[in-house]
């Protein structure tokens, strides 16, 4: 039987990942969203996922890291995503430059282009804070938006509560509906689309994992073969996975086989 009317929006399942710079307040917003206290955020490493309730559906949010180190990372979250809010510290002239290339390149990819983007130029509560004109030109959004065909809206906002315990600030709420809603208007295509790249990202990195244990595999074989069968400590062998995070020793020896390879 098929779904019909609010039983399927009910069981839609939205993905969303927040990016922008380290300390623009990604992390801010999504406590925010998920209404719980903005006063304590550590920078994040890597990325952390949330689970909120909107309006009957649910939504996934994945707040990546916006250290420089941790950007080229970002790819991997576009397949999955329905939409996407870019955070900005509007305060922060110095970093425009860097914003500007950040966000050009976002709109490049082509797991972005044509989803709908979220702009929350945040931090409005501190005086040198740019407004909506200075944010469309310091970041040249018109000129991209047209060029990528990319549904965005920028909306100014304070994610953090600044003593009104848990507020949620209302452009945040206002900003949020709009990006939910844009959506759900685009659901079936942005389903069939997300569906698609992730069947390929997993037909991918099963291929990918199969050559890594083929690649063990044989440098097992052939240690074997000159320890005359002895086993020997394989720890050692780099399997190909790239891993930001493993020990900095294994990180070593890895760019040392690299490099010798
Ligand atoms: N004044 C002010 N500070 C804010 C606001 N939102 C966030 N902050 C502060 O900005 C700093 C960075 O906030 P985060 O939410 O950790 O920033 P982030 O973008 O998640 O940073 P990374 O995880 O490093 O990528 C923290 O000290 C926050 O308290 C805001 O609206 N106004
Ligand atoms: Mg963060």
């Amino acid at each position: 039987m098929g779904l019909s009317g609010s039983a399927a929006s009910d069981l839609r399942l939205i993905t969303i990942a927040v990016l922008g710079l380290d300390q623009a307040g990604k992390t801010t917003t999504v406590k925010a969203l998920e209404g719980v206290p903005t006063d304590c955020v550590t920078p994040t490493l890597g990325y952390c996922l949330s689970h909120i309730t909107h309006k009957n559906g649910k939504i996934n949010l994945v707040d990546l890291g916006g250290v420089s180190t941790f950007r080229d990372s970002w790819k991997h979250y576009y397949d999955d995503s329905h939409g996407f809010i870019y955070v900005i510290d509007s305060s922060e002239m110095e970093r425009i430059e860097e914003n500007q290339s950040v966000f050009e390149k976002l709109l490049q990819e082509d797991k972005v282009k044509g989803k709908p983007i979220l702009i929350l130029a945040n931090k409005q509560d501190k005086p040198s804070a740019l407004d909506e004109n200075g944010i469309l030109k310091a970041l040249n959004i018109e000129k991209l938006l047209d060029q990528h065909k990319t549904l965005c809206r920028v909306i100014l906002c304070t994610a953090q509560s600044l003593g009104r315990a848990n507020k949620i600030n209302e452009s945040i709420t206002h900003g949020f509906d709009w990006l939910v809603k844009t959506i759900n208007a685009h659901y079936e295509d942005l389903r069939r689309r997300v569906d698609n790249d992730v069947q390929i990202k997993k037909q991918i990195e099963s291929i990918e994992k199969s050559e890594r244990a083929e690649r063990v595999k044989k440098i097992r074989e052939e240690r074997a073969n000159q320890s005359g069968g002895q086993r020997e400590n394989d720890d050692d062998i780099y399997d190909g996975t790239e891993n930001p995070y493993i020990p900095i020793q294994q990180a070593i020896r890895n760019a040392e086989i690299r490099n010798s390879d």
